[in-house]
């Protein structure tokens, strides 16, 4: 039997403005108003994310938090929380576990599942996903689902927030026919403009190319599109390989030769660090974290510890120590946490 031949039912599912949904949800006062997570206007800042009702003023993820106020004056913006993004995330994980061991997260709150080998119908199992989901965290999330990751990922943007796109697979030539040649994986700002010039906006109109001509004009990756733009997509949901450890560093442009001038980037240096954490660790037990330092003449030292749970006070204690071992100018700091082994059963999923 080809690859092709063997159905299978994908779901792409998506949490709703994930870190905004938990402060509102915590905070049941802020319900129907304008709000976003992120750093404040006065350090600053850039917001993560912000509620549906922000969005209708033109704020998005990533503005800085100046330009978002600008566009909603009454915009509520609230500190991040990863420590309780991460919990919520690994809920949600466990909850989707439940339904198939072949998951593929690709941040804290969206994942491929693959659910071909369950028994329920594909649209009815998401729906039930999505409403457990809901009972248990009170967040609701929306999915697509399709034969294959690209059709459930477009699919699952289309009745967001809170709904969910099924697309069959004798619906998927439909459903790529008008759908903007953008939808599809791989294809930026330069290869859309690229289409454009050659008179082609969706999918449909990129139908009418041989792969020969499509070869030519995108190289390798135009073999990839002759299928793509047909709604074909081959790649299979690929869970996760655990990483032994996770960190962050900086290198500054002129070396540090205080405690003190270290301490201050300290900061920026730990929310980045539990930023990646949440977006790509969420569900992963830390049982040590480190700080690491360079110094001028390029020798290096780390101050490790076991038993802590990573916090500010933790990595300040931990840099002072790699610090107070030379006292040399230093040139780059890192911060990072490593993860336990993960058990046999674990890393046998991971393979599936
Ligand atoms: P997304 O799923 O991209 O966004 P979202 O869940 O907030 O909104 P949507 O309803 O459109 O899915 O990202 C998930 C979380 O990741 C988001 O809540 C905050 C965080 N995030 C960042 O920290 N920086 C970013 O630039 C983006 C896009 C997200
Ligand atoms: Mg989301």
């Amino acid at each position: 039997m080809t690859k092709e031949a063997v159905p299978r039912a994908i779901v792409h599912l998506d949490m709703d403005c994930f870190y905004a949904a938990i402060e509102v949800r915590d905070r049941p006062a802020l319900r129907g108003k304008p709000v976003g997570v992120g750093g404040a206007r006065e350090r600053r800042g850039v917001l993560t994310t912000c509620n549906y009702e922000a969005r209708k003023f033109g704020v998005r993820s990533a503005m800085p938090t100046f330009m978002a106020l600008q566009r909603c004056p009454g915009l509520i913006v609230l500190p991040t929380r990863f420590d309780v993004y991460r919990r919520e995330a690994a809920l949600i994980r466990g909850i989707l576990q439940r339904f198939t061991n072949v998951i593929e997260p690709l941040s804290l709150d969206e994942a491929y599942l693959d659910i071909s080998a369950h028994p329920g119908a594909p649209g009815a199992l998401a729906q039930v996903i999505r409403d457990v989901i809901f009972q248990k965290t009170k967040l609701t999330s929306s999915a697509g689902i399709g034969p294959n990751k690209l059709v459930a990922k477009i699919a699952s943007e289309i009745n967001k927030p809170n709904g969910q796109l099924e697309v069959t697979p004798n619906q998927v030539p439909e459903f790529m026919m008008e759908l903007p040649v953008r939808k599809i994986w791989g294809i930026g700002a330069v290869t859309e403009e690229k289409l454009q010039q050659l008179g082609v906006k969706t999918c449909g109109q990129l139908q009418r190319f041989s792969r020969p001509e499509l070869v030519e004009h995108f190289g390798k990756f135009g073999m990839e599109l002759y299928d793509l733009c047909r709604g074909i997509d081959d790649r299979p949901v690929e869970p996760d390989r655990p990483r032994k450890s996770l960190s962050t560093e900086e290198t500054f442009s002129a070396d540090l030769t205080t405690i003190q001038q270290c301490d201050e980037r300290l900061g920026e240096l730990f929310e980045d660090l539990m930023a990646e954490l949440a977006q790509k660790e969420a569900t992963r037990n830390v049982t040590k974290i480190f700080v690491k330092l360079k110094f001028s003449d390029f020798t290096r030292t780390t101050a490790e510890r076991a038993g802590l749970e990573p916090s500010i006070n933790a990595f300040r204690s931990l840099l002072t120590e790699a610090f107070g071992r030379t006292g040399k100018p230093v040139r780059l700091i890192g911060v990072g946490v490593r993860f336990a082994e993960p058990k046999p059963q674990e890393a046998q999923l991971s393979l599936l």
